[in-house]
């Protein structure tokens, strides 16, 4: 297929600016839109994004562990509606999710140490020629039915959008996060267990599909979305529905209330009689590709994210001191091969973490 640079131009969403970037500011309750850190925790980083996945920042984003204490908590009962609204338009690409954890006793003091569960995900609305088409593109808020059988007790709500315009080097996705707190009021017990419950951090080691993949070139005709199934029917796809909508207006939104007992309950049980997934150990995150920066300079460690845009044939020493082929990568923060074109293409910056060698003089 044919890339032109109005594809790339088209699919990079160019601007990588603070002012591009997004805070999940105000929780929605039932399509009311509260105020802006009313029930969601303040982080510190402005709308700077988490990109350490093994960081307690992932929970609750920078500074989002201290805050608890001086933010409300929301009554709710279980399968209420609810929701983000956003300070400005989602303009990265990637998915949202959000994730859900109880309290030991009170949200305001609780720092996001016990078991996480994802609860919703929006992710791609299309896949095209172009490349993966988002759901969550300028969205400025979405909305979604808590579980109906989530147990009673104050717990985190935390929503994430991961924005991938950088993700094809390791640690290039940025997680931008908030987490607000509610208290739940419910009927059923069956807590999330098994397979669907992870530690934050621990979720994610960054080196999953949908974490680190280059979503410019070659076109991903795929996406899979990081961590756990939902809980409690397992993944689903969602279509975006928007405060003020009912979710019954689109064809691909949350499942009937028929789907699910029979199957949830067989899919907890089968996860309960699993050995529940410890804590990744610090180990996996300090595997020595990651942690020694000799690694990241050696040809070797670095094929399996460039062999695709080089040459077959080319030397090794290509990946770091030879001319990058077109569509190649050759320039971004957490890049470290070569910065120059093969003659006849230039190196085009899309934004500060990834340039890429188009066809074309300056
Ligand atoms: C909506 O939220 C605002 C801000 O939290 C609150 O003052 C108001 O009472 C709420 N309205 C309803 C109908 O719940
Ligand atoms: C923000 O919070 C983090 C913890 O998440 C803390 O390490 C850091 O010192 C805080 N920064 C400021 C400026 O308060
Ligand atoms: C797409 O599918 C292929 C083959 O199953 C897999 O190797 C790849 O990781 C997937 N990509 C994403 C982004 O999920
Ligand atoms: C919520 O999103 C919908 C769809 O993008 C938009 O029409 C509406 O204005 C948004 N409302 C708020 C308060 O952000
Ligand atoms: C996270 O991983 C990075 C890269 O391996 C390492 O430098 C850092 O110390 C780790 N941080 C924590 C909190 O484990
Ligand atoms: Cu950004």
């Amino acid at each position: 297929m044919k890339i032109t640079l109005s594809t790339l131009l088209a699919t990079a969403g160019l601007l990588h600016s603070a002012s591009a970037h997004y805070c999940f500011n105000r929780l929605i309750v039932n399509d009311n839109i509260t105020s802006e850190y009313e029930y969601v925790r303040k982080n510190n980083n402005s709308n700077s994004p988490v990109t350490a996945v093994n960081s307690t920042d992932l929970r609750c984003n920078a500074g989002g562990l201290l805050t608890g204490s001086t933010t409300k908590t929301h009554s709710v009962k279980a399968g209420d509606t609810v929701g983000f609204a956003l300070d400005t338009a989602i303009g990265h690409p990637g998915p949202i999710q959000v994730y859900m954890s109880k309290a030991d006793s009170t949200a305001k003091e609780y720092d996001g140490a016990g078991e996480w569960f994802k609860i919703y995900e929006l992710g791609t609305s299309d896949i095209t020629d172009e490349g993966l088409q988002w759901a969550t593109d300028q969205i400025t808020n979405f909305t979604f039915a808590l579980p109906a059988k989530l147990p009673s007790g104050e717990y985190l709500l935390r929503a994430e959008s991961i924005a991938l315009h950088g993700a094809s080097t390791y640690g290039g996705a940025q997680f931008y996060i908030s987490c607000a707190q509610i208290s739940v009021e419910g009927t059923a017990t069956d807590a999330p267990a098994g397979d669907f419950v992870a530690k934050i951090p621990g979720v994610y080691t960054g080196n999953e599909p949908g974490i680190m993949l280059n979503i410019y070139y070659p076109v991903p005709t795929n996406y899979t979305m990081p961590g756990p199934a939902i809980w409690p029917s397992g993944s689903e796809a969602h279509a975006a529905v928007f405060v003020g909508e009912s979710a019954a207006a689109s064809a691909t939104a949350t499942p009937s209330a028929t789907t699910p007992a029979a199957a949830a309950t067989s899919a907890v049980n089968v996860a309960a009689a699993l050995t529940p997934i410890s804590t990744p150990t610090p180990a996996a995150y300090s595997a020595p590709a990651y942690s020694a920066p000799a690694a990241y300079s050696t040809p070797a460690a670095y094929s399996p994210v460039y062999t695709p845009v080089y040459t077959p044939g080319a030397t090794p020493g290509a990946s770091s001191g030879g001319a990058v082929q077109v569509y190649g990568q050759c320039g971004g923060s957490n890049y470290q091969g070569s910065t120059t074109c093969v003659s006849g293409a230039t190196c085009q910056r899309w934004n500060d973490y990834y340039s890429q060698c188009v066809a074309g003089s300056a």
